[in-house]
């Protein structure tokens, strides 16, 4: 088995590597450098039809795209520690507030970067408005998730889980990008501080 990477700040394929962190394991990784426009090879486009990182290849040569599908099928073989909750109702909980983060907040992080930063002017036609309407909404949702977290420590209840690799993912990319969190979003400034004082945020 091994795994297309790419290094920081690329979020998606950290994700991987901060799960494979926190269950003690390690797998093969094979640089694929965005720069020099390595996913967009016709070569690595056989792996992933859509050019994206990361993606686990496993010995017989089939390929799994998606950071969060690669997580599961990770969880499967190795299920301890749950990352994706050991009962049917930490299993729904999770699988919620992962969706909320990659829906409410990856997706419009995304969208800020991909059309007002300046490394990806190159990659076609940049709406700057909606970019920046996009900026103000991820705000926006950093203080909800704020006021969600109250006085969790982690983002789902009181165990560390795919959700707050997603968020914290997400939220060092956004920083990458300018998108800092609000200086008022306290109680998301500590889940911040927690999660990435853990070994695995080294991933
Ligand atoms: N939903 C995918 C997103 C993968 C993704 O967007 N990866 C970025 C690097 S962090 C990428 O390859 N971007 C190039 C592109 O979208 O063309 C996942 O979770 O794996």
């Amino acid at each position: 088995m091994k795994l297309y990477n790419e290094a920081n700040p690329a979020p998606n394929p950290r994700r991987v590597r901060i799960f494979l962190a926190e269950k003690t394991l390690s797998i093969p990784l094979v640089h694929v450098p965005m720069r020099e426009g390595a996913h967009k090879s016709a070569e690595f486009k056989a792996k992933n039809s859509l050019g994206q990182v990361p993606v686990l290849e496993l010995d017989d040569g089939s390929t799994l795209s998606e950071s969060i599908a690669i997580c599961r099928y990770l969880e499967e073989l190795h299920p301890s520690p749950a990352l994706f909750g050991s009962d049917p109702w930490q299993r729904a909980q999770i699988e919620m507030w992962t969706r909320r983060i990659e829906l409410a907040l990856a997706n419009r992080v995304g969208a800020v970067w991909i059309n007002t930063h300046r490394f990806t002017a190159r990659l076609g036609t940049q709406y700057k408005d909606y970019g920046e309407a996009m900026r103000v909404r991820a705000l926006e949702v950093m203080q909800w998730l704020d006021r969600e977290i109250g006085t969790r420590e982690f983002i789902c209840a009181d165990q560390f889980s795919m959700a707050d690799i997603v968020a914290l993912t997400t939220i060092d990319f956004a920083q990458f990008i300018g998108i800092e969190m609000p200086e008022d979003a306290r109680r998301l400034r500590a889940w911040h501080g927690r999660v990435s004082a853990r070994p695995s945020a080294a991933a």
